[in-house]
């Protein structure tokens, strides 16, 4: 009641304080509040496997609020709590107790049909109790929360992160109390035109409380995180650790008892040690994870992981796994399971994913778009994958907005200092798909050199797009030079294409030249290997048959035997990487035309020999392991909100591709597996 009144009298209060009532300035009064809620804690809790927790997952209640009318401080609002009317009288226009159940972790997109489409406020809530005891720390971990997520317990907003996929935590223990904590997570899956991604995205925008949330307890003194990584001669292993609370000059004590490793570090006045000590452990690699028993222990506190050492580096246009030549075989992935609906939220999840990329014969894989859980790498790690990890710099971002590479820069910081230490990490890509211009080029320079300053042991990619027209136009000309030659264009069809061929002029390409496509995108300069987004077999043919006057149909023919004459490159001397290629196929549809699975199929042969005859190219992640969904894919009956271009249904359904790309992986690329 009392508070009821105080919110009543903060209204009739509102504007300046002391203003005579002409002044008074109520616009406010229907809106959202803005709450003054604290950042999280700006380091990531690492090593959170072997920690004191208590999990917090399990069922939780839900209130679903597009209008926000929850939040605290509105004429509505006051969500945030669990608070049960007084009498009969008070009115409280919600109620927790009464809610839906809902499972933590999971979005809740899936877990009830009349929110698939939704894109806005939810609540979550759920009580806990906990053994407090003096000189120990409490802090509530968040493996992810999307996309903008304020934390209140026992009534107080402690922590709001905006961006999603990535962990965050903050320290508890003022607000705690023994029984029956209140936990209220105001939960927003809407994205805009100043988020990352922004809200145009071809994957499904997850919400909820999608990662596990846990309590951790540490002592009062305690070790934040710790990175240990292969020096790169592979003679010496270098350990940093942030700590708090500790005096400057106390131990912090590494041990690898496999490696006979026990060395004492001291931590300095910033509460940060560093270490670098003799060691040449057996190499982490496809076929051979070796993993060692790690322990970084200070004071009261200890944690310990299982990680794996390796190098990976390049040498011209050659990808150097521990020194030696490697070639990625790999696919592409969303962070969706096999034949449940939603996100993949567990290690068997993961497990099931990457099972499935192995019996492709792939040895590496692209996580895209986004930061998965923490269990993807474990699990790469502990199967001998590769993973490239990647922030969803995606398509068009407010490259000039600073709040925006404040969520970016967010972002990459917590997934690296999350999964450091996962041998499985070769490649940390900052960006997918992103148009030239002068301040993404300043954006993304950025971010690199944050990933460079936090960890240099692994190599920085990016998914490029290139000069789309200035490269359609010449493949428009070189496809109309073969052309010419193939019984494949009627005679109509060659005569358009030699006025295709006499309008270019000079840029005619000579008779029998080959065509090479080289990509010289300027973001190649700033990354280690150069990735490139292509769909020739795809998109490409439909713009194409326009441009050129011909049917859709010849283009797509003329496509397929094309491809394999062609080669790719890029203008930096890096090793190549194909981040994407595809065609859509409904799973059980067959025929010659788009959708089907031969058709699909056939795309990846032509891809596929295209690929073999360029050398630079090192690596492939074609585009996808599996059906997603996808708000983009409206087409009834085909795609139905889903992006078909899987090489499995959503169901785990193989389509003929599957077969292809395995074929080319057991055949062709073989020999480039490393594993002695
Ligand atoms: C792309 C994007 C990917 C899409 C894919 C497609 O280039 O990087 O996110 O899903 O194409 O299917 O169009």
């Amino acid at each position: 009641m009392i508070r009821t009144l105080m919110l009543l009298l903060a209204f009739l209060c509102s504007g300046t304080a002391g203003a005579v009532a002409s002044e008074k300035d109520d616009s406010a009064l229907f809106l959202t509040p803005e709450l003054d809620v604290p950042a999280p804690d700006p380091a990531v809790m690492g090593w959170i496997d072997s920690r004191n927790t208590t999990s917090l997952n399990g069922s939780w209640k839900l209130l679903v609020d597009p209008m926000k009318v929850g939040t605290p401080g509105g004429f509505f609002g006051g969500w945030a709590t669990t608070r049960e009317p007084v009498d009969e009288f008070q009115l409280l226009e919600y109620s927790y107790s009464d809610a839906a159940d809902i499972r933590v972790p999971g979005d809740f997109n899936t877990q009830r049909e009349d929110l698939i489409f939704y894109r806005d406020t939810v609540w979550y809530q759920r009580f806990f109790d906990v053994d407090q005891q003096a000189d120990r720390r409490y802090h509530l971990w968040f493996g992810g929360a999307n996309f903008d997520a304020t934390v209140f317990l026992n009534g107080t907003p402690v922590a709001r992160h905006t961006g999603g996929y990535v962990p965050f935590s903050v320290d508890v223990t003022s607000q705690l109390e023994t029984v029956g904590n209140d936990l209220v997570i105001r939960v927003n899956n809407r994205l805009g035109d100043a988020t990352v991604p922004t809200e145009r995205t071809d994957w499904w925008p997850y919400g909820g409380l999608t990662r596990d949330v846990m309590l951790v307890t540490t002592p009062e003194q305690y070790i934040v995180n710790a990175k240990v990584t292969l020096a790169p001669e592979r003679n010496a292993l270098v350990t940093t650790v942030a700590t708090r609370g500790f005096e400057a000059g106390a131990e912090v004590i590494l041990t690898i008892p496999e490696l006979d490793v026990e060395a004492a570090m001291q931590i300095d006045e910033r509460g940060e040690a560093e270490l670098r000590v003799g060691a040449e452990p057996e190499l982490w690699q496809p076929g051979a994870p070796r993993r060692y028993a790690v322990a970084v222990a200070a004071g009261d506190d200890r944690i310990e992981d299982r990680i794996g050492f390796r190098t990976i580096a390049t040498d011209g246009t050659t990808i150097l796994l521990n020194g030696e030549p490697i070639k990625f075989k790999g696919i592409s992935t969303h962070e969706e399971p096999i034949g449940r609906e939603g996100v993949a939220y567990s290690e068997a999840d993961m497990r099931v994913l990457f099972e499935e990329a192995e019996r492709l014969g792939a040895n590496f894989v692209r996580a895209a778009h986004y930061p998965y859980s923490r269990h993807a790498a474990r699990v790469a790690d502990e199967m001998g994958i590769l993973l490239w990890e990647e922030v969803p710099i995606y398509w068009n971002i407010a490259w000039e907005n600073a709040a925006t590479l404040d969520i970016a820069r967010d972002q990459v910081a917590r997934l690296i200092e999350r999964d450091w230490n996962r041998a499985s990490v070769v490649i940390w890509s900052v960006a997918n798909e992103t148009p030239y211009s002068r301040s993404r080029m300043q954006f993304i320079e950025r971010l690199i050199d944050d990933v460079r300053a936090l960890d240099n042991s692994r190599l920085v990619s990016a998914a490029l797009l290139g000069d789309t027209r200035r490269e359609l136009q010449r493949v428009a000309a070189h496809l109309a030079a073969y052309a010419r030659g193939s019984a494949l264009a009627s005679v109509e069809e060659k005569a358009i294409f030699e006025r295709v061929l006499a309008a270019a002029g000079d840029q005619a390409p000579e008779p029998g030249a080959g065509f090479k496509l080289v990509i010289d995108d300027p973001l190649g300069s700033l990354v280690d290997i150069v990735s490139y987004n292509q769909y020739f077999g795809w998109y490409y043919s439909r713009y194409l048959a326009p441009e050129l006057g011909v049917s859709e149909q010849t283009v797509r023919k003329l496509m397929l035997e094309f491809m394999p004459t062609m080669t790719m490159g890029t203008a930096f001397g890096k090793p190549m990487f194909i981040s994407e290629f595809g065609a859509g196929a409904k799973a059980g549809m067959r025929g010659v035309g788009v959708w089907t699975e031969d058709y699909q199929a056939a795309v990846y042969r032509a891809q596929l020999a295209m690929l073999a005859n360029s050398p630079e190219v090192q690596g492939v992640t074609p585009w996808i392991l599996k059906d997603f969904r996808a708000m983009l894919r409206t087409l009834p009956g085909i795609q139905d909100y889903r992006n078909r271009k899987g090489l499995i249904d959503q169901n785990g359904r193989r389509k003929l591709a599957f077969y292809v790309l395995r074929d080319f992986y057991h055949g062709p690329w073989a020999s480039s597996h490393v594993a002695h």
